[in-house]
């Protein structure tokens, strides 16, 4: 699966409070156990990545209501204790993008 979502970097590694936790746009691809991320979908074409892949092995995702300032929010933890907020295009590919993790 992929397509546009936003990332807001929440906690990095070990639960500490990430660096830079602001809101960035990107275009998501969700291969086999890892989530990657490119700034739009012509890079993915070149493998021209942004960071690192997320490792999603043991990794919990759920849907994030009490972030009220974006509609379609979830949340990605990931078993290094890092989390990482997300905003899907609409509750549908909300729902679309928790369930296709969960089952990777
Ligand atoms: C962050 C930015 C984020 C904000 C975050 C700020 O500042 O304003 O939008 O998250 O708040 O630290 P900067 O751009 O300087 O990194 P929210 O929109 O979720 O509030 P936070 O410290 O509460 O994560």
């Amino acid at each position: 699966m992929e397509g546009m979502l936003e990332r807001k970097h929440k906690l990095q590694l070990g639960g500490k409070k990430a660096a830079s936790r602001g809101w960035n746009s990107y275009h998501a691809v969700l291969y086999r156990h890892t989530l990657c991320f490119y700034q739009d979908r012509k890079e993915t074409l070149r493998s021209s990545a942004c960071g690192l892949p997320l490792n999603l092995m043991g990794a919990e995702c759920l849907p994030f209501p009490e972030y009220t300032k974006k509609p379609n929010c979830f949340r990605l933890r990931l078993r290094d204790g890092s989390e990482y907020l997300f905003n899907a295009s609409s509750r549908f590919m909300m729902k679309k993008w928790i369930m296709k993790i969960q089952a990777s």
